[in-house]
């Protein structure tokens, strides 16, 4: 299982790059990652384990966070509604999105930043999402509130993006035009 010394740091170049297209029909190596990724963030969510093992708790964690620069993420997070959504996703792509944004009003954090960095992050409200799940099956589906945000902070970690690149250097509590506020 994986542990937060899988986890690379803010630094490391890897965070910095873009990672490449997983190829199809995923090999029996990619799928292992991918699962690992997907136990991680649910492991990281069950208080013993978390304990056991100094899991930090994650909604979401991409390949590149464990020094592995293939399109790969997993998402396991409840909506406003107290549905799961959970995905681990190859290669996964924001197909369309809303021009209205939301942002937590908490901020976000990273599993690969070890510090807060504070200030709002700007994403979209509503996404829909493409990609290849662990059976090679191809899925499509929308998503607003905090798993919309969360897919959006993993798909970037794919294209080598921080969370805190987002962040209104001047003013990082900057009122965010036509955008939801989300409480967390
Ligand atoms: O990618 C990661 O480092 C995991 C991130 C994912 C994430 C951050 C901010 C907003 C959405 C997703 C976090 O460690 S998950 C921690 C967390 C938990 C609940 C809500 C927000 C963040
Ligand atoms: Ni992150």
């Amino acid at each position: 299982m994986l542990t937060m010394e899988d986890i690379i740091r803010d630094g490391h170049p890897t965070l910095r790059k873009v990672a490449e297209e997983v190829p199809m029909p995923p090999s029996e190596e990619d799928k292992q990652i991918l699962k690992s990724l997907l136990e991680y963030v649910q492991n990281s969510q069950d208080e013993d384990i978390a304990s056991k093992y100094g899991l930090r708790a994650g909604i979401g964690l991409a390949a590149p966070q464990i020094n592995v620069l293939k399109r790969m993420i997993a998402v396991h997070v409840q909506d406003s509604k107290g549905n799961l959504i959970s995905h681990a996703l190859f290669n996964p792509k924001i197909a369309s999105h809303s021009v209205e944004r939301s942002y937590l009003t908490a901020g976000e954090g990273c599993l690969s930043v070890d510090k807060a960095i504070p200030g709002f992050v700007p994403r979209y409200a509503r996404v829909t999402i493409k990609g290849i799940d662990l059976d090679g099956n191809e899925i499509k589906f929308r998503l607003k509130g905090l798993p919309a945000i969360a897919f959006q902070h993993e798909i970037d970690h794919l294209n080598g993006i921080m969370f805190y690149d987002y962040i209104d250097k001047e003013d990082p509590y900057k009122e965010i035009e036509n955008a939801i506020a989300i409480e967390r």
